[in-house]
């Protein structure tokens, strides 16, 4: 069965993946900036660059290094865009989902006002895409919380940086609602709990008590934050549609062991956590319960409820990449997934960076999302990092990458068969970009290849990889031509 008339086609970035430019135009420092790169990483470390200590902030914030801080210039997409979005619009996009820098807008996030000049760089942006049919669908916080609010408070675990991300979403719904209708609040917000800093803007050293507990807190607050913001977008723009998005950690038992399952249905329900609350409105109490039994309150302020109920998403988008098992066997051999370490399934391939390619995984998912909110879905990330060579003449061929989609076209499709409202799809990454957990580029995820190396080495011209043009034909097909 094809692919509804209007499904949306194209593929997925973040700022402080892509931009660079991390000084230019009045931007602020963000907590991504100080993110290094180590290049002797063993890449099958995950996260290794999330990690931060008040000293390494210090040192990092003492240098204007770029080589070693590759977030800091990306793949210089604040300046080469138009040449991007014209690769993209060959393509056939019909939306490419990007995230607007705070920082760009109030670079310590505190200021009142806007600085124009980030206003204006978001303005040409969106402008130009729709100038090529393609629309923006824009994520609001995608890992680049202001540095300045996580050396003054922790950034969310404040509830004060509350009322400062309305102030900067009310900003970006009135300088740029006329150009975008589909909104993104938070980026895996379930992330927080696996990376604070990136996630929340905590510094895990000065937080006074248990981590956890503030890593809860702040998810809290910005669980309300994204109800404040939905109601503004409604109330401004009611046409417009505000999505929440999940990191789809797709669990399954490791073995058929009542323990295994057990242990897999507790962990899908912190896994669902951040959906129930934002999509179905309120913290179900199995979910209240294992919170308390870890030890955490969730911090609720008057009217906190009655908010998160009354002002729901309209739909729901995940990053699908890969699977894992759960298994109470502490000896199980674990594999490194996006941002987690799960346990190895012995029916599936794993990449250079161990992550378990699951295309069945994907149907899984979207069919579990359906089945329990019964929201329309968007795919705003899916994809394959792996090493590229280029040939002699230039070339880049990428059946593996080719193979992935294939693979993965052939399971979303089944799922839109078998019922599911499914939106549209973004690939991650459309474009080479720097990796979130690793800051390597080297980790190769785009149908256009970038080059430069890990350390910025290169000319950044962009190159079309076999890929490319078999993207293009999916995308003309509506999904129908997936050979
Ligand atoms: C997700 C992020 C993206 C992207 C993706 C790939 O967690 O939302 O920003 O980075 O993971 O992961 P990585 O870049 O670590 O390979």
């Amino acid at each position: 069965m094809p692919l509804p008339d209007g499904f949306l086609w194209g593929g997925a970035m973040a700022a402080n993946q892509v931009e660079g430019a991390w000084r230019a135009g009045g931007r602020g420092p963000a907590v991504t900036d100080v993110q290094t790169y180590k290049p002797h990483a063993d890449p099958k470390e995950y996260a290794i660059h999330h990690v931060v200590t008040l000293d390494s902030i210090r040192e990092a914030m003492s240098t204007d290094d770029t080589t070693y801080f590759p977030k800091r210039r990306g793949i210089d997409f604040y300046h080469r865009y138009p040449e991007d979005l014209a690769l993209f619009a060959e393509m056939g996009f019909t939306v490419l989902r990007v995230s607007i820098a705070w920082t760009r807008l109030f670079p310590t996030g505190e200021e009142t006002e806007p600085n124009e000049e980030g206003v204006a760089f978001y303005l040409g942006l969106f402008t130009e895409m729709r100038r090529l049919g393609i629309e923006p669908l824009v994520t609001l916080s995608h890992y680049d919380q202001p540095l300045a609010l996580a050396l003054k408070n922790n950034c969310w675990l404040d509830r004060s940086t509350i009322a400062l991300f309305e102030r900067f979403a009310r900003t970006c719904f009135e300088r740029f609602g006329h150009l975008v209708r589909r909104w993104l609040s938070f980026n895996e917000i379930d992330s927080i709990t696996r990376h604070p800093f990136t996630s929340g803007g905590i510094v895990p050293e000065t937080v006074e008590g248990d981590l956890v507990q503030a890593e809860y807190t702040a998810l809290h607050h910005q669980f309300v934050a994204s109800a404040s913001v939905t109601r503004m977008l409604h109330e401004m723009w009611p046409d417009a549609e505000m999505g929440c998005m999940l990191t789809a950690l797709t669990t399954y038992p490791n073995t058929c062991h009542p323990d295994d399952v057990a242990a897999t249905q507790a962990k899908e329900r912190m896994l669902y956590l951040c959906t129930d609350v934002q999509a179905a409105g309120a913290y179900p109490p199995l979910a209240l319960r294992a919170l308390e039994r870890r030890g955490v309150t969730v911090p609720f302020a008057p009217g906190d409820v009655e908010l998160l109920r009354a002002h729901t998403v309209d739909f729901i988008s995940f990053s699908y990449y890969m699977s894992m098992t759960e298994s109470v066997r502490p000896d199980a051999e674990r594999t490194p997934g996006n941002t987690v370490l799960g346990v190895k399934n012995p029916y599936l391939e794993s990449s250079e960076w161990g992550w378990q390619i699951d295309p069945v995984g994907l149907r899984i998912t979207l069919i579990d999302l359906y089945d329990r909110y019964g929201k329309p879905l968007f795919i705003v990330e899916n994809g394959l990092g792996m090493r590229d060579e280029l040939t002699e003449d230039g070339r880049i061929h990428d059946p593996y990458r080719i193979d992935y989609f294939r693979r993965h076209f052939t399971e979303m499709i089944r799922a839109v068969d078998e019922g599911v409202d499914l939106r549209g799809y973004t690939s991650w990454a459309p474009i080479d970009l720097i990796s979130a957990s690793t800051s390597q580029i080297s980790k190769r995820y785009g149908f256009i290849h970038v080059d430069l190396d890990d350390l910025g080495h290169g000319t950044g011209e962009r190159r079309r990889k076999d890929s490319f043009w078999w993207y293009q034909k999916v995308i003309a097909s509506n999904g129908a031509d997936l050979g």
